[in-house]
């Protein structure tokens, strides 16, 4: 077989991880066997005028051109294909993304915001409460700040990595902002994105079904080193990921602690 039956495979996308992805493959597949089917008919097409209204046999220009309704058949059928694509997969899987989200906050999710930044992306995690610290934007001391407020005591475990972790068979919900520009935060092995605001945090979920190392981009153009706003991830296992995430909350709660002790005596 010379035409590849799974295009997504085919066509340098990395392997999918996620558990909506294969349904986003599957759309993939489908536009581009639609893209072959045009390709295909319109060439033949092409090449039937080129031999049907040859210079030899027709000397004189026709100013009527075609006066049967064959190209506008072939029109309608092709707005056909087009809305079942769009009405029978692209807007199923939009639904299923969009009314599934109240179930997954439901379900016990991995929660991190995630801020984007000329040029990189920064993660706050909500450490062992399992709840973010207030967010007051007006605190910003630079890009990729998270912003958290310090007078509020539930923000005194979480913590910032400059590296995405998450267990493995969980469902994911990223909170997506930006500190500066708008950026686009590109996870192509989850097959998601999501547009990074200044000012909005925008959710975003996914569940990752194995474990990996890769990376995550930047897909919105966004500055003169969009290029290189590249940034890592890791999906690892679940008990992993709880010694880990424990482990940062402590240390982040203990060094806040030692500041303030430190900044209480330096103020005697
Ligand atoms: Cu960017």
């Amino acid at each position: 077989m010379f035409i590849p039956l799974n295009w997504s495979k085919w066509l340098g996308i990395p392997e999918n991880y996620s558990e909506h992805g294969a349904n986003v493959d599957q759309l993939i597949d489908l536009v581009h066997w639609f893209m072959v089917a045009l390709f295909v008919g319109w060439t033949l097409f092409f090449l039937y005028c080129l031999w049907r209204f040859r210079a030899s046999k027709n000397p004189k220009a026709n100013y009527h051109g075609v006066t049967n309704h064959v190209s506008s058949h072939l029109e309608i059928g092709v707005v056909i294909v087009e809305a079942v694509l769009l009405l029978g997969f692209a807007f199923p899987l939009w639904w299923d993304r969009t009314d599934r989200f109240e179930e997954v906050e439901a379900s016990d999710p991995v929660k991190v915001r995630v801020i984007a930044y000329q040029f990189g992306f920064a993660y706050h995690y909500p450490g062992n409460d399992g709840k973010f610290g207030r967010i007051d934007r007006t605190l910003v001391s630079g890009p990729g700040d998270p912003c958290i407020d310090p007078a509020d005591p539930l923000g005194r475990d979480d913590f910032v990595s400059g590296v995405l972790r998450l267990p493995v068979k969980r469902n994911a919900i990223l909170q997506i902002t930006s500190t500066d520009v708008i950026h686009n935060y590109s996870i192509v092995p989850m097959r998601i994105q999501q547009d990074a605001m200044p000012g909005k945090d925008i959710p975003m979920w996914f569940q990752p079904t194995k474990e990996l190392r890769t990376y995550v981009i930047c897909g919105q153009l966004c500055g003169r080193n969009h290029a290189n706003m590249v940034g890592e991830m890791e999906v690892i296992s679940q008990g992993e990921y709880k010694v880990w995430s424990r482990k940062e909350s402590e240390k982040s709660r203990e060094s806040k602690e030692k500041e303030e002790v430190a900044e209480g005596l330096a103020q005697k």
